[in-house]
């Protein structure tokens, strides 16, 4: 059986469905290189069978069919960040333990250590894309799994949420049906490719309706406004720290430039924000510059998306709307009994969109999962009027910023193997631009005076080991840490320690939902 993902590009044979920086390609081009991939991949074998395939390539047509070509190949494709320090990617190689990783040539010097000392053999993609010897690819079951995306849990180090092509399947023909995609659809990609958001809900939702996805290198303002004010962009995607920096650029720019930049979006049939919460004054500032309401929607990498406001109807300020088709959801107490309208509960999800485990992790998956089958999100919501609100998550040491999930315990780990760090505490810090400013409140080694660890050595020691968004922004070196009757770290007074040191105040915006502020009291 051919997978759906490679049916639907067949339909699209001659039109052009990617425009990257490579240049543009058709869906014939799209599968003839996945094509040469999955053959290169596989020399000579049958079938991957589910061996991972990491593969650290920018945004473009060459990431698509290097995708694209280990899913052809039967293999689990693990996406890496072209963000992320070799440190990153070594803890990745060493728990996927992928047979192989797929480079682009600028990018081997971010992995080619950590490959050598795992032995993990490095292919190029100039080579692996040019035509060689062809063989007849396997056929894959949609219930095999497709990829492991790493994500940020409560337990520290980042986990691979295994994704199958019966999820993905099921997550892009939800959104088509909501969002109402079409072959006509052109939607603009900026989004880094490790993350549902720019896989599943931009790229592979663009394949799958053989519309035509035109990839940015990187996000930039003024580029984005740009092409934006072409008018030929029906879709948009975007996490609202990006939103918030369109509207930065757009309050920079010369009148007549924000004339220009104003018409373009008027002619988008679609907008939408999400992975994290979205200002309302940000959602109120972008409709009145631009005439679009932002539909916003939510999901997690685990579900896909699970709730969204409608594409038709009221977007209301504030609110996620509802689930979206194919997808069960529940409000539950800590009893996990379901709650009544108005009251907050834990969202359960439970769907096909659903994944199945975490990557070799069976303590994790059992403990993420009633015994009803129900995922449990860790995120409070409550329903008003019919529609849901995110209040928040249950817990202090998960933190957003620009829509990147962080792990407060993961950076806590990371500081204190520093020579000079005695203890630590990591919180995030309502922002207006990032949504919660990552910050560290660090306890130094010795009596020395000054201390001897600086924020700045912090941070470049935090810079090799971590993501660039894991960096503390701010880090204070403080004599102790605050401490509950427990004896336990209090994180909301390690909060208050750096509000109370901002100057001036960065406040929260205090309409947004999502602000750890609107979370219970953690302990
Ligand atoms: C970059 N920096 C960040 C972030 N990104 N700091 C905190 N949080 C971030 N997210 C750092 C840079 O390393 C740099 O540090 C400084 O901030 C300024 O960088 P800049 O060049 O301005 O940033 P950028 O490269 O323009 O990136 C900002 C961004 C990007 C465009 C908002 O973070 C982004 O694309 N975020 C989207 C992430 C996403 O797709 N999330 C979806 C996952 P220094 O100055 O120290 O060098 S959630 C998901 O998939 C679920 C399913 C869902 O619901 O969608
Ligand atoms: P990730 O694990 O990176 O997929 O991030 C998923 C998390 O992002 C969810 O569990 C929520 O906490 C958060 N999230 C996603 N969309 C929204 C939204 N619209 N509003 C508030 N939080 C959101």
């Amino acid at each position: 059986m051919t997978l759906a993902l490679v049916d639907r590009l067949d339909r699209v044979r001659h039109r052009t469905v990617l425009t990257a920086p490579e240049g543009r390609w058709t869906g014939g081009e799209l599968l003839d290189t996945s094509e040469t991939v999955a053959n290169r991949l596989l020399a000579g074998r049958d079938d991957l069978a589910g061996e991972r395939v990491c593969f650290l390539v920018p945004p473009g047509s060459t990431y698509a069919a290097v995708q694209w070509g280990v899913w052809r190949a039967g293999g689990l494709g693990v996406p890496l960040a072209v963000s992320h320090p070799e440190a990153e990617h070594a803890r990745v190689l060493d728990d996927a333990r992928p047979e192989a990783v797929v480079v682009h040539p600028t990018l081997t010097d971010r992995i080619r250590s950590a490959a050598r000392e795992r032995r993990v053999p490095l292919l190029e993609t100039p080579a692996l894309l040019h035509t060689g010897p062809r063989g007849v690819l396997p056929d894959v079951d949609e219930s095999r799994p497709a990829l492991v995306l790493y994500t940020s849990g409560t337990t520290g180090r980042p986990k691979g949420v295994v994704l199958s092509h019966a999820n993905l399947r099921a997550q892009v023909e939800a959104l088509t049906e909501a969002w109402g995609w079409s072959a006509d659809d052109h939607i603009l990609l900026h989004l880094p490719l490790h993350h549902v958001h720019g896989i599943v809900n931009v790229l592979t939702s663009a394949l799958w309706n053989g519309a035509h996805c035109e990839v940015l290198p990187r996000f930039d303002a003024e580029d984005v406004w740009a092409r934006l004010a072409r008018g030929d962009v029906t879709l948009y995607m975007a996490v609202p720290t990006v939103y918030r920096r369109l509207l930065d650029a757009w309050d920079a720019a010369e009148p007549r430039t924000r004339e220009r930049w104003s018409e373009g979006p008027r002619t988008c049939r679609l907008m939408v924000s999400g992975s994290a919460a979205l200002p309302v004054p940000t959602l109120e500032r972008w409709e009145a510059i631009t005439g679009q309401r932002l539909l916003e929607r939510y999901g997690m990498t685990e579900i896909g998306m699970a709730l969204s406001n409608p594409l038709r109807g009221e977007r209301r300020a504030g609110s996620v709307g509802t689930p979206l088709p194919g997808v069960e959801l529940r409000l539950v107490d800590a009893d996990e009994r379901p709650v009544p309208d108005g009251e907050p509960g834990q969202i359960l999800v439970r769907g096909a969109g659903v994944f199945a485990s975490y990557w070799e992790r069976p303590e994790e998956t059992a403990a993420a999962f009633s015994s009803d089958g129900w995922f449990r999100t860790g995120d409070l919501a409550l329903v008003e009027d019919g529609a849901y609100r995110i209040l928040g998550r249950e817990s202090v040491d998960i933190l957003k910023s620009g829509g990147e999930k962080i792990s407060a315990l993961e950076i806590e780990d990371v500081l204190r193997g520093h020579e000079d760090v005695a203890d630590c505490a990591v919180v995030g810090i309502p922002d207006e631009a990032w949504g919660d400013r990552v910050c560290a409140a660090v306890v130094a080694r010795g009596a020395d005076e000054p201390p001897v660890v600086t924020p700045e050595a912090l941070r470049a020691f935090a810079r090799e080991r971590l993501a660039p968004y894991k960096v503390p922004k701010d880090v204070l070196v403080v004599d102790d840490l605050p401490r509950n009757a427990m004896g336990k770290v209090a994180k909301p007074r390690v909060r208050t320690l750096f509000t109370e040191a901002a100057t001036p105040a960065t406040p929260a915006s205090s309409t947004d939902p999502g602000s750890p502020e609107a979370e219970p009291p953690p302990e």
